[in-house]
């Protein structure tokens, strides 16, 4: 069953690109998503010609390797040029973790290109700020004017007045470099809006900040609130590795989300879990676990920094029947499924995303799950809840020194444990006066779409008080973007360069390279190119960490020292081949449990079993020692761990936190009125989050979303299928349609995120940015309603995440 707003293939016009699109890969996908394509046979014949891509060996059609960046995921592309122009993109099936699928999403990149409102000019705001109305000016004028003002209140020693935000950065290496150089603590990104929470969890758990689950190998994957088969931060190669694993070993996937995704809806189970609880399940279900004794005592009185009997301490109260009166699931499926996780152990993992991340109590609900994985002994074992590991780059340019001033914009002083800053807090803290910006500089982000309290963010964008000069990176009219004085017209992923890692799942770690299959449109350049120039222009000592005239020869620079690239041919590979990685070099199980070399261990020091090397005062994590033994254990990343699993946190302690993984209720979901409900937001296949919408084949199929609404609680609003509604939050109203489906939980109503724009050219909003008249037969005249308005600003006190899915809603007819 599909729950996916239907689509209108039947209807659309016939265009070839359309239909080769459709045949390709869209309405497959549609059809059975996960949205898996197989490379074509032209790409096989490519790899079977000695796997090289370049362009000189292919004739007329050029084939050439890069990275998607459609979404987060990383997979490998190649994009296809005949006479200059990108006609196709397909996967890469050399890349070790997407082997050559690629989503509907991947395939329309093509449409980011070519999209007839994409920004090709540097604009200089002409109107009122945010009037939209624009002047053409050139390179040299628009990067004289930041210059300029650049170089003054550095001059002056306001540096620090500079902002810098971006969202889904892949060059942050560089952006850091310019920022840091120029000498700007302030250097935003937009982590808790995302997942921050999880990896807060984990970095005080483990220390990597991302679980790998071994789903090649797994028998058992507990999913709470994630929906790989269409999101995921690695969408392809999760969601083809867990169909395999269910076919290949009959492996069980469980799957806990307010509402039937398709990720739900093609597990073995769904449970509809009350909102924000699923801490609770995964107590619960630890606590059954122990109870029967199905648990590895080893590895938790060995491994970790509770013991069986504390455990059993702590879990007394976490009865299954405690549970089910929380989050609705009932006593016996949790015990039962609780015994089928540890019965499949080691070769069983959990899985979990912004469901449980993105709730206010997203960082505790984030370590109770990881402790299921933990009491079952299956972190990092075959087929268990594994850790990655990336490869090192040795940057061979010189590194500016970190400044001494700390950024209360970047890390509030309130939240000391939110190791990824607190996004959602960057404008607001401006407006409250907690830093002064007189320059904000925004890269790939869209602070008046994606962030909660979408209308005071563009209030404070609008302020030309508190924020006198905006300069907007950018390749389209975001609705951040509307509101600035200045826009220079980005290169889009195609046109660019940078390297990638994502975390494999086959457990090779790789390098990739996004390389332009194009030369950039228009007068569009790529900012990595932009911030070479403006470090050699604004000068006064930046110029001496931007000694690198080309992208190509920073990016040599920071392979140097991969020994087996280079013996590979390095850069020259990367670009043949998209991507690099060692077959021979398989991350290996339980790493934690590697012997340190006697070498490493001379003139170290241990303190209560852990190993530390003195680097001038400051002790660095050498190892842990276990029954005499120096191992490695679990490697601290942001913060200062032991070395072993620390189900115990004393750094949660230290801040007065519960030290133990425990449930922390949602004040504002226990107390709901009696016609409150809790909205909700989540992603579908085709589209992503605030920048595809502008792709015309995937708002031809997605570009409406009616909020989700149960049965129940649209008779008892006297509401049927398509009815208008107002729904109301504490921060404002907005209108928008209902669609009544079994497929929610009573309580909940929830909308999709990636359409509902208000900017973003035609195929997204309607409006124009170029008044060209090629609409390519666009037939579509709505474009959904995005509720991000509705979501205050709120913080995770730990982790520091935007709880974008518990607000407290009244929803009624109009
Ligand atoms: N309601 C709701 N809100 C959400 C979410 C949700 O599920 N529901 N998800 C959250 C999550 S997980 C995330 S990660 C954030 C994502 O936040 P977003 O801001 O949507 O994502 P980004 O991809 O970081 O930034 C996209 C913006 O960058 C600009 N852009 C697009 N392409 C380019 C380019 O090639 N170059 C440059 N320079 N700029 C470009 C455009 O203005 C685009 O709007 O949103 C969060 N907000
Ligand atoms: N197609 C597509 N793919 C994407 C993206 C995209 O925009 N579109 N964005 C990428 C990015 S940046 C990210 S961070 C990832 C996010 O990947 P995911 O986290 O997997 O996706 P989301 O839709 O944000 O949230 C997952 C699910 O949480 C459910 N949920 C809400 N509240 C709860 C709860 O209290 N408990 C439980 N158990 N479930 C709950 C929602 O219904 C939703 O189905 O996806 C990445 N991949
Ligand atoms: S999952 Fe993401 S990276 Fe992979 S093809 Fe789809 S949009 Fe591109
Ligand atoms: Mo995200």
């Amino acid at each position: 069953m599909s729950i996916s707003n239907t689509c209108r293939i039947e209807q659309g016009v016939n265009t070839v690109n359309r239909r080769e699109f459709l045949k390709s890969g869209a309405l497959m996908g549609l059809l059975s998503s996960p949205l898996l394509v197989p490379p074509s046979l032209k790409a096989m014949e490519l790899l079977e010609s000695g796997k090289d891509f370049s362009p000189k060996n292919n004739g007329e059609r050029q084939g050439i390797p890069s990275v998607c960046l459609q979404c987060v995921s990383g997979c490998g592309i190649i994009g296809y040029v005949e006479d200059g122009r990108l006609v196709k993109i397909e996967g890469n099936p050399e890349h070790p973790n997407s082997r050559g699928r690629l989503c509907a999403k991947g395939q329309a990149g093509v449409n980011q290109v070519y999209d007839p409102d994409r920004i090709l000019y540097p604009l200089k705001r002409a109107g009122k700020r945010g009037e939209g109305k624009w002047e053409r000016i050139s390179w040299d004028q628009a990067l004289s004017e930041l210059v300029g003002k650049m170089k003054t209140l550095r001059e002056q020693g306001r540096a620090q007045e500079v902002v810098f935000r971006s969202g889904r950065n892949r060059i942050g290496d560089l952006t850091e470099r310019f920022f840091t150089a120029y000498g700007t603590p302030h250097q935003l990104n937009h982590t808790t809006i995302c997942e921050g929470s999880k990896f807060v969890a984990n970095e005080l758990t483990w220390g990597y900040y991302r679980e790998l689950p071994d789903v090649d190998h797994t028998k058992y994957i507990l999913n709470f609130g994630s929906n790989p088969f269409e999101a995921h931060t690695i969408h392809v190669s999760l969601a083809q590795r867990i169909s395999e694993a269910r076919v290949n070993q009959r492996a069980k996937l469980v799957t806990f989300d307010v509402r039937l995704s398709n990720t739900a809806g093609r597990s073995d189970e769904w449970f509809p879990i009350k909102p924000g609880t699923d801490g609770a399940v995964a107590l619960a279900m630890t606590k059954a676990i122990m109870d029967a004794g199905e648990y590895d005592a080893d590895f938790i009185n060995t491994w970790t920094t509770s013991s069986v009997e504390q455990l059993k301490a702590h879990l007394a109260p976490y009865t299954p029947e405690w549970a089910e009166k929380i989050s609705g699931v009932a006593a016996p499926d949790i015990r039962r499924l609780a015994l089928e996780f540890a019965s499949a152990r080691p070769h069983a993992t959990t899985l979990s995303y912004r469901g449980v991340a993105s709730h206010s109590n997203g960082t505790m609900s984030e370590r109770c799950i990881s402790l299921l994985n933990a009491v079952i002994g299956s972190v990092d074992a075959p087929g268990g809840y594994g850790m990655a590991e990336a490869i090192k780059y040795k940057e061979k340019a010189s590194k500016p020194p970190a400044l001494a001033q700390k950024s209360e914009l970047v890390k509030p002083h309130e939240y000391p444990l939110a190791s990824h800053g607190v996004a959602q807090l960057g404008l607001p803290l401006i407006e409250e006066g907690r830093a002064k910006c007189s320059i904000y500089v925004t890269y790939v982000n869209n602070d008046a779409y994606s962030y909660p309290d979408t209308e005071h963010m563009k209030q404070i964008l609008a302020n030309e008080t508190l924020i006198p000069y905006f300069v907007s990176v950018d390749a389209y009219m975001g609705e951040a973007t509307l509101f600035a004085d200045l826009i220079l017209p980005d290169a889009t992923y195609l046109e660019r360069q940078n390297l990638e890692q994502e975390d494999c799942f086959s457990r090779n770690p790789y390098v990739a390279l996004r390389q332009p299959v194009i030369p950039p449109l228009g007068e569009s350049r790529p900012f990595q190119d932009v911030l070479i120039d403006l470090a050699q222009r604004i000068g006064g000592g930046l110029e001496k960490f931007f000694d690198f005239k080309t992208m190509d020869e920073y990016v040599a620079g920071r392979i140097a020292g991969i020994e087996g690239l280079q013996a590979a041919g390095g850069l020259d590979y990367l670009k043949k081949h998209g991507v690099w990685f060692d077959p021979n070099k398989k991350l290996e199980y339980y790493r934690y449990k590697k012997p340190i070399k006697s070498e490493t261990l001379n003139g170290t020091i241990v303190e209560n079993g852990t190993i530390y090397k003195m680097e001038g005062d400051k002790k660095k994590y050498v190892g842990v020692m276990i029954k005499d033994q120096a191992l490695q254990g679990f490697i601290p990343t942001a913060f200062p761990l032991s070395g072993k699993f620390e189900i115990y946190s004393k750094i949660l302690e230290e801040k007065g936190l519960p030290p133990l993984p425990t449930y922390v209720p949602i004040e504002h979901l226990e107390n709901l009125a009696q016609d409150d409900l809790i909205l909700t937001t989540f992603k579908v296949h085709v589209q992503t989050q605030s920048r595809t919408a502008n792709c015309k084949w995937l708002s031809e199929i997605f570009h409406d979303n009616p909020l989700w609404i149960h049965p129940q609680s649209a008779a008892k609003r006297n509401l049927k299928d398509g009815d208008e509604v107002i729904v109301q939050s504490k921060v404002g109203q907005q209108k928008t349609k209902v669609r009544v489906t079994e497929g929610i939980h009573p309580l909940v109503v929830a909308f999709a995120m990636g359409v509902g724009h208000t900017e973003y050219g035609r195929y997204a909003s309607g409006k124009k940015v170029v008044p060209t008249p090629d609409d390519q037969g666009q037939w579509w005249h709505t474009f959904g309603v995005h509720l991000n308005s509705l979501v205050p600003v709120m913080v995770d006190p730990i982790g520091g995440g935007q709880p974008f899915m518990e607000t407290v809603v009244k929803v009624s007819k109009v």
